[in-house]
């Protein structure tokens, strides 16, 4: 078996808190199979770059870290990544921000990684990059001469071209994403917006999974994220959930709870979801008392502006709706802004009634499939969805709707709370047959598999940039 390096921004060291996500155990294990490294950001900045490479081994998983410097974290993760592409690829334009300077720290700290991964491949290597804190590091890298398997896996939604035309320089950003073999989405909706990209804006032709510009083929697919699901049916049990599970239980006292979990990001819908459920609440004051919706979100990004304004807001909102609503002893939203360990979050789901997961736009959203999965199948919880998440494709048995929509969530809601056993459990199994057949080790395989099978390309010719 071939080594796989994996570089992303960040490095998930193992530990034995149990902790970890999904996707840093997948990760782990693929690494640790193949007595791989794990390359990326320590999380720690310096005064002046060094390139000192902090290497650690844990759990048999080997990690190689660099330090930034302040600068790069402003202008490349804050910058570049957090305040241009991220709200542009989560077709937000108007929280875009283009600066030079950004773009500039980008490069450079792709460089950078670039430098610190280079030494560390052996001509065997697979490589696998994620996300779009990196898309031009493969090119980077094919620029120091590695010709091995490289794939590339985007983590969040492709834009529509329209869109993404808006991008300085965007065509000379996509044009390396051609220096890759095999590069990945969630969805077939993100794959579509990416040959679409191409063809319309680099004279591009797509054959099946093969896309072509200049002389250059790449594969693009659509592989898309799933979660241990196991593990995760079998946390939702532990005593650890199952004493979470008792606290939230007597908290209620008899009345439903929806549940809504996310990183406190403007993406994840968070202000329409509260205005929805306002909306519930004005419809049926028969339910008032009744329900309870406890939304977990723990800060992040927080030196960025729209981060601290959309926390404003909410604290604002829940202030508002709690304010017009709550009694004595009741209020109808529970606002968190803390984390919990994975086990416990699993007995949070498993307490809910509803899990509420209304991103405005998404990858993928593995909220939604951990509180699937952490279901009781005897008497499951309904899921309501955002149809705009890349989890809709597969859980087409929750409760679909607009986001944007108070009206569609207020009736969800409704008819979720009404839901008959038999229609929960009917459509619960065939949510949890997706996320059982289609999991974490399925995702991994399903990219890997075709990174592995990559022709090498001896005659590898450089992609073409054309300005935008
Ligand atoms: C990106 C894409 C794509 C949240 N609060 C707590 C906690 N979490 C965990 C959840 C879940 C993870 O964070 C969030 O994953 P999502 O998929 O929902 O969203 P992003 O963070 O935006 O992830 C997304 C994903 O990448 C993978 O490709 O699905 O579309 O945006 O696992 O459980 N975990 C713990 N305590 C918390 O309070 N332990």
């Amino acid at each position: 078996m071939s080594r796989l390096i994996v570089i992303s921004n960040r490095v998930s060291r193992p530990n034995k808190s149990g902790n970890q996500g999904g996707l840093a155990v997948a990760l782990a294990q693929a690494l640790r199979e193949s007595r791989g490294t794990w390359i990326g950001w320590s999380g720690e900045v310096t005064d002046n770059f060094t390139g000192h490479i902090g290497f650690s081994e844990d759990d048999g998983v080997k990690t190689a870290t660099i330090d930034l410097e302040e600068q790069d974290v402003d202008e490349y993760y804050n910058g570049y990544a957090n305040k241009t592409l991220w709200p542009l690829f989560h077709f937000r334009i108007d929280l875009a921000e283009y600066a030079r300077d950004f773009e500039g720290g980008y490069n450079r700290v792709n460089q950078r990684f670039a430098d610190t991964a280079a030494p560390l491949i052996e001509p065997e290597d697979v490589i696998w990059v994620h996300d779009y804190h990196m898309i031009p590091l493969g090119q980077m890298l094919r620029d120091r001469g590695h010709r091995n398997k490289m794939g590339f896996f985007l983590h969040i939604p492709w834009p529509p071209t329209r869109l993404l035309v808006s991008l300085p320089h965007h065509s000379k950003l996509v044009s390396t994403l051609f220096a890759y073999d095999v590069v990945g989405f969630h969805t077939e909706e993100w794959l579509e917006s990416f040959r679409h990209y191409v063809e319309r804006e680099m004279g591009g032709s797509v054959n099946g999974d093969f896309v072509t510009v200049g002389d250059r083929t790449i594969q693009a697919v659509a592989c898309p994220i799933g979660i241990n699901a196991k593990e995760f049916a079998d946390a939702a049990v532990s005593q650890p959930a199952q004493d979470m599970h008792e606290q939230v239980r007597r908290s209620l006292q008899d009345r439903a709870m929806i549940v809504g979990v996310d990183r406190l990001d403007y993406s994840k819908g968070l202000e329409e979801r509260f205005t929805g459920y306002a909306r519930f609440l004005k419809d049926h004051p028969d339910y008032h008392r009744k329900v309870v919706l406890t939304q977990i979100a723990p800060p992040s990004r927080g030196e960025v502006e729209s981060y601290q304004q959309i926390r404003a807001t909410l604290d604002a909102l829940a202030g508002r709706i709690n304010g017009q609503y709550s009694d004595v002893d009741w209020s109808p939203i529970r606002y968190v802004n803390q984390g919990y360990p994975r086990d416990k979050l699993a007995g949070i789901y498993r307490s809910a009634r509803i899990g509420l997961v209304t991103p405005l736009r998404d990858g993928m959203n593995l909220v939604a499939k951990e509180y699937v999965a952490a279901q009781n199948p005897d008497d499951p919880g309904v899921l309501i969805l955002s149809r705009f998440a890349g989890a809709a494709m597969q859980l087409k048995d929750a409760l679909l709707i607009n986001p944007y929509s108070p009206e569609e969530m207020s009736d969800a809601i409704l008819r979720a709370l009404s839901m008959p056993l038999e229609e929960r459990q009917r459509r619960w199994r065939a949510m949890m047959d997706s996320v059982e057949q289609q999991d974490i080790s399925w995702w991994r395989q399903c990219f890997t598999g075709r990174l592995m099978a990559v022709e090498r390309d001896t005659a590898r010719v450089e992609p073409e940039g054309a300005d935008g």
